[in-house]
């Protein structure tokens, strides 16, 4: 039970004069009229904006949906990294700094675009040399480098699909994903810092691809002088293979709809989902929304403290940001390392004027003490931003007054990996706001909040976070699967894009993001789903059965909690909670590690056999159970779970 959804907040903030007046957008007049007119006529609106960004051919029709298959912006042709890059090399942005990166041991590089356009020109040649082909998948196992997004760029460059793997991910999970995508070819580095750790990347990837003879070539950055296995005839240096080529790489126009990406997110089930993003619209959606949320100006020093591991680093730390010319952050490690003060050391140092992270990081911040934001000159600062979770008021208001000086307006941005670009959010220079909502929808989004038969709900009530148009962002399809894509998204709600978010719209109409409706946690700002961990747990030979549920934790959102039952003949450690936590970070990542294992002779179930989350949570919460156990098959089950032995 959540007491903070029943509070009434009733804090208002008006975005300052100051900010208003230099701001694209400056009232909520502006905002609504110019949101009635894109929701009037989307593609009229859409077309505008698309045509700003550079197209080496043009569309002939703006949209075409059949529901659920959108195709936008049909016949036009584009290069995404002509977009990002080479369009700046004609003016003043030329020498200007792209990529300014910090790395967790302290080194420092800056790559102007000139520099950077190079780069990923040069690399885009390596990928040519080693075979890679337009429309080819390529994973990529990297540490927060500039060559994380070189090696994005240069795929794009070239039209090759990249799908990039959180370097916090497990050997088995580059496999899964390698076997769904079907890449022939890893881009990884020997390995990367992370709070004081080296995290053995090139090791992670041997282990993933032992015996697959379909990986052809393993691409490796040298980050952290790491001693790593080469195999004679798969693996090549990325620095060696660099002296063998010229910066001179055409950027080819690919077709609009061309897929750009594939990035694996948690669904309802064991097996993560291939979000698959094609070329035109996902660039227009990066760039536009990154040009009007963070009122991005020529000298803005813009931070998106995100992984590119995740969309938010695809979309905020790599396109978004580039193809509107700014200069961008980029910090390797950890936030507290080697002390809590590194962000704001690093805000300091650089003069960051744009900051966007996410809640968990601030709830963080707050358990570490004021004392040590205190220490730092801030006030380069003027907007900040948050993504991943809804944002309880009290870290709002700390982020407010400890980060932003009481003076920067706040952007809580509600998105999904499948959505590609922010749908919900303030504006800054025109949106009153509110600790807590998200606001209102983003222009081109008809988002609403309908019941379970799709009938739109009166003002404060709870229901399913819809979509009801498409978006030139949105998600094409789950890679490989049509079916689940139309079956995950687009049937529980008729003829609407279902987020799997519950919400309400207050009597202002802005939306408040209650949580996920399905079985996704969001840990620490990360999807995971139930399924994924149970899978996990039962893979390990003592394990016979395993439910995976949430419970509030104040730093993480959300905590796991998994509830196990035993083979029989299985042998018991008395350490087994750690080996099982041990092998779940193993199968999947560290985040997915249980915060709690409680073992059990049995799991509570309905008479039919499912279990019964819903009571599983209420005793991994804490609190009692108060729901209805009628279909229970066994209650003496509850009276033994509710029981911690720990
Ligand atoms: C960008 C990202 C998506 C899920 C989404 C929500 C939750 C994200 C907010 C939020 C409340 C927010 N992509 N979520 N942003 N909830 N307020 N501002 O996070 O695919 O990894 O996760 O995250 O549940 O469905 S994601």
């Amino acid at each position: 039970m959540s007491i903070e959804s029943h509070l009434v907040e009733n804090r208002i903030f008006q975005p300052s004069r100051e900010f208003s007046k230099a701001a694209r957008i400056g009232d909520l007049a502006e905002y609504r009229k110019l949101y009635k007119a894109s929701i009037a006529d989307p593609e009229k609106f859409w077309a505008k904006q698309a045509a700003k960004l550079r197209w080496q051919k043009d569309w002939t029709k703006v949209l075409q949906w059949k529901c659920p298959f959108a195709k936008w912006f049909v016949g036009g042709k584009l290069n995404v990294t002509e977009n990002c890059l080479d369009r700046h090399l004609e003016g003043a942005r030329r020498n200007k700094a792209a990529i300014i990166w910090e790395g967790e041991p302290g080194e420092k590089r800056t790559l102007t675009y000139h520099q950077l356009h190079r780069e990923v020109c040069k690399f885009a040649n390596v990928l040519k040399r080693n075979n890679i082909k337009k429309g080819d998948r390529v994973l990529i196992y990297m540490p927060l480098v500039p060559e994380a997004s070189i090696a994005m760029l240069a795929c794009a460059r070239i039209g090759a699909v990249h799908s990039v793997v959180f370097g916090g991910f497990s050997a088995e999970s580059i496999k899964d994903r390698l076997a769904d995508c079907g890449a022939q070819v890893v881009i990884t580095a020997d390995g990367g810092y992370r709070r004081g750790q080296m995290v053995t990347l090139k090791q992670n990837v041997d282990r993933a691809i032992e015996g697959n003879a379909a990986i052809r070539r393993v691409i490796v950055f040298k980050r952290a002088n790491l001693d790593i296995h080469i195999a004679e005839g798969r693996d090549v240096w990325w620095h060696r293979e660099m002296d063998y080529v010229t910066a001179d790489c055409p950027a080819l126009g690919f077709d609009s709809e061309h897929p750009l990406f594939i990035l694996y997110t948690s669904g309802s089930t064991g097996k993560p989902k291939g979000i698959l993003h094609t070329t035109g619209g996902y660039l227009l959606g990066a760039q536009f929304t990154t040009k009007t949320i963070f009122d991005l100006r020529e000298d803005d020093v813009y931070w998106c403290t995100a992984d590119v591991g995740w969309i938010t680093g695809h979309t905020y730390l790599v396109y978004g940001p580039l193809a509107n010319g700014a200069t961008c952050l980029m910090y390797e490690g950890a936030p507290n390392w080697p002390e809590p003060d590194r962000f704001w050391k690093l805000i300091a140092d650089y003069g960051v004027t744009i900051l966007y992270t996410a809640p968990t990081a601030i709830r963080a911040f707050i358990k570490w003490g004021d004392e040590w934001p205190a220490k730092h000159d801030l006030s380069s600062l003027r907007l900040l931003g948050t993504v991943g979770e809804p944002i309880n008021p009290e870290a709002w208001m700390w982020f407010r007054e400890k980060i932003g000086g009481s003076r920067c307006p706040i952007v809580d941005t509600w998105w999904q990996t499948e959505t590609g670009a922010i749908m919900i959010t303030p504006l800054p220079g025109a949106t009153p706001t509110t600790p807590g909502t998200a606001t209102l929808p983003f222009f081109g989004i008809d988002a609403a909040i309908v019941d379970d038969a799709g009938k739109e709900l009166p003002a404060n009530e709870g229901g399913k976070l819809v979509i009801r148009k498409p978006w030139p962002s949105m998600l094409r399809s789950i890679y490989g699967d049509k079916q689940r894509y139309k079956d995950q998204y687009w049937t529980e709600v008729k003829d609407c894009y279902f987020t799997g978010d519950g919400a309400r719209r207050d009597e202002h109409g802005y939306f408040w993001i209650t949580g996920r409706m399905d079985d996704v946690l969001n840990v620490a700002g990360h999807r995971l789903g139930t399924a994924e961990v149970e899978s996990a747990l039962v893979s390990h030979e003592a394990v016979a059965e395993a439910a995976v549920v949430g419970r509030p934790d104040e730093i993480k959102g959300q905590g796991v909690v998994a509830f196990v039952t035993l083979k029989t003949h299985a042998v018991v450690h008395a350490d087994l909670k750690e080996i099982l936590r041990k092998h779940v970070g193993e199968m999947i990542g560290p985040i997915a590690k249980p915060d709690d294992i409680r073992f059990a002779d049995a799991l509570p179930k309905t008479r039919s056999g499912k279990i019964m989350r819903r009571l599983l949570k209420e005793i991994a919460g804490g609190g009692g159970v108060t729901g209805d156990t009628t279909t229970l098959e066994d209650l003496s089950i509850l009276a033994k779970l509710s029981k911690s032995d720990d």
